[in-house]
């Protein structure tokens, strides 16, 4: 079941940072027994439009609580920012966090192509401010068997879908990362395919849990997390969740995703988290959550990592084995 509660903040960006909102939410964990306390800065001040492209600013901005998650501990921000899978800042867990920190996100624009009414290449600012950011405590599953749980900040996909006004035409929508390797040096080695692009069911982009994600703890998403702008589909394995997007494309054949391209047998397109089938070469069912020191206890892995209740139904017809 999911609780919405919506409310209007107003705090300057630079007046929170994620540790206090993180010990706030702890603080408030505590007392009342549940997730949900946070806000993310709200404050258009009337910016010049010739600087409005380089800063991001929302005026409003709401909770979203998974009752699910129940008393699930967050994960240490510090562990989420600083293990982290990005390919375009080298492949080591360590190396995004390092290799990022000059990264310059903003102004950030948004190719809008293929089968929609309303194509065009948006300021990140412009296709966000219409709509109501939200934060939404999820669990997140990478394929790789680690796992964490973090406060995002976004807006779902889907009603800035709705907005864009896909044609009839479009059952799937594609993503993809910039390229650069001038500010994403690990693009100059050709460990996968560059653009990494990944891609959803319409179904799936529409699914109310699809979040376009800007932020996480309270603050705006750190380059390594995937500045300005990244997916975050939390009931599929991490890498369904691109960083860094740069085009979303609305088609009629099922696009490509880099992990699909670089091994079909391994990864799928759908690839939805899945106990029940493992990985060629390592068990699906267990996963250690990050952040709890090198001798944290493996925990089951959930079917649709917990959220079977709210995308079972998409799945109903299809054989989860011959569709990972
Ligand atoms: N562009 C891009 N997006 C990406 C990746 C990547 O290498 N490049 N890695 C994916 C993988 S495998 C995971 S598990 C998550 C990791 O997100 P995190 O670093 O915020 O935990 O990002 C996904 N998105
Ligand atoms: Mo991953």
């Amino acid at each position: 079941m999911l609780i919405r509660k919506t409310f209007g903040l107003d705090i300057k960006p630079s007046e929170i940072t994620p540790r206090t909102i993180f010990d706030n939410r702890r603080e408030f964990m505590r007392s009342a027994g549940m997730l949900g306390l946070g806000a993310i800065a709200g404050s258009v001040v009337g910016t010049p439009a010739a600087e409005a492209s380089s800063s991001l600013s929302f005026s409003k901005s709401a909770v979203h609580t998974l009752d699910a998650l129940g008393e699930e501990a967050l994960t240490d921000p510090e562990a989420a920012t600083s293990y982290n899978n990005f390919y375009e800042f080298g492949t080591g867990k360590d190396d995004p966090v390092v290799n990022a920190r000059n990264f310059e996100p903003l102004p950030w624009t948004v190719a809008i192509d293929g089968e929609v009414a309303n194509p065009g290449t948006y300021d990140l600012e412009d296709l966000i401010k219409p709509h109501m950011l939200e934060e939404r405590v999820y669990r997140f599953r990478c394929v790789e068997a680690w796992s964490m749980v973090v406060p995002w900040v976004g807006v779902p996909l889907g009603e800035i879908i709705k907005r864009l006004e896909p044609t009839s035409n479009a059952k799937y929508v594609a993503f993809e990362t910039l390229f650069d390797p001038e500010r994403m040096p690990g693009q100059k080695r050709r460990v996968i395919p560059w653009p990494y692009v990944e891609g959803l069911r319409m179904d799936e982009a529409m699914n109310d849990l699809t979040l376009l994600t800007l932020g996480m703890y309270g603050d705006r998403l750190p380059n390594q997390n995937g500045a300005p702008v990244r997916l975050v589909v939390p009931w599929k394995y991490g890498f369904k969740s691109i960083k860094s997007i740069v085009r979303i494309s609305f088609t009629e054949e099922q696009p490509p995703c880099t992990w699909n391209i670089s091994n079909k047998r391994e990864y799928g397109f759908y690839s939805n988290v899945n106990p029940e089938v493992d990985h060629p070469r390592w068990s699906q069912a267990r996963e250690r959550r990050i952040g709890g020191g090198l001798f944290t206890e493996r925990i089951p892995t959930l079917k649709f990592n917990g959220y079977e209740e709210q995308v079972a139904g998409m799945y109903s017809d299809m054989d989860l084995k011959k569709y990972y």
